[in-house]
């Protein structure tokens, strides 16, 4: 059985997508981040970063394994099923490299920009500016990209594309005080955002643990 520890944000989002579209069974595993359960012991055990999501894999080759970081649980289980990630090829690094650049760049960039001009009590202009540019400058990269192809590895659906839905939609939602406006001119983007909200695997992963 495959266990999922998350919680309702956009890194905690994205294997609840891929779990979901592979249509494999797993538990969820509800990590409290408002209780600071990403604290406990056992929980560090298995996410020594005290970050969600993790995953553990108790039929794994070789032995139950434990992981965390997103961007290796969707390679993980990519590798396993054979799935939106191919096994050899140019087409599997252009994937991996959009993936690493999600990981490294637009989630954190977001993720700060949410913290700055959303959630701080107090707000500080300067941060707010530096991480607003930077949300823009990623989006546009998003946009100069999905003008060329569908996805962003290519002409298919993949691990890339589950990682940054999440975080894209919450520039239309979460983030959109200050994003909205950057969004209105990235018809490709916003293009991508359809249609990968349509599929319902996606609404089924972005609709893990709401009340
Ligand atoms: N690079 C990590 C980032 C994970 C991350 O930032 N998770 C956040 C929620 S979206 C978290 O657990 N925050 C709790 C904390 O920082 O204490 C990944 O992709 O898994």
């Amino acid at each position: 059985m495959i266990t999922l520890y998350t919680w309702t944000t956009p890194n905690g989002r994205k294997p609840a997508i891929m779990l979901e579209e592979l249509g494999w069974p797993y538990q969820l595993r509800p990590v409290n981040l408002g209780k600071n359960e990403q604290f406990d012991p056992s929980f560090l055990a298995i996410s020594p970063n005290n970050k969600i999501p993790a995953l553990v894999d108790d039929e794994a080759e070789g032995g139950p394994l434990s992981l965390f970081e997103s961007g290796a649980i969707l390679n993980y289980l990519a590798d396993k099923s054979g799935r939106f990630l191919d096994a050899a090829g140019r087409g599997r690094y252009e994937a991996l490299a959009w993936l690493h650049w999600q990981i490294g760049n637009l989630g954190p960039m977001l993720g700060q920009l949410g913290y700055f001009a959303v959630r701080a009590d107090e707000k500080s202009p300067q941060a707010i500016k530096r991480f607003t540019e930077e949300g823009e400058r990623l989006l546009a990269v998003m946009e100069t990209r999905l003008a060329q192809s569908a996805y962003l590895g290519g002409d298919e659906y993949t691990i890339a594309d589950i990682a940054a839905y999440p975080w894209t939609l919450a520039a239309t939602d979460y983030l959109k005080d200050v994003l909205a406006e950057s969004m209105q001119s990235k018809p490709a983007v916003r293009r991508w955002l359809d249609t990968v909200g349509a599929r319902p695997a996606v609404q089924r992963g972005m609709a893990i643990l709401k009340t």
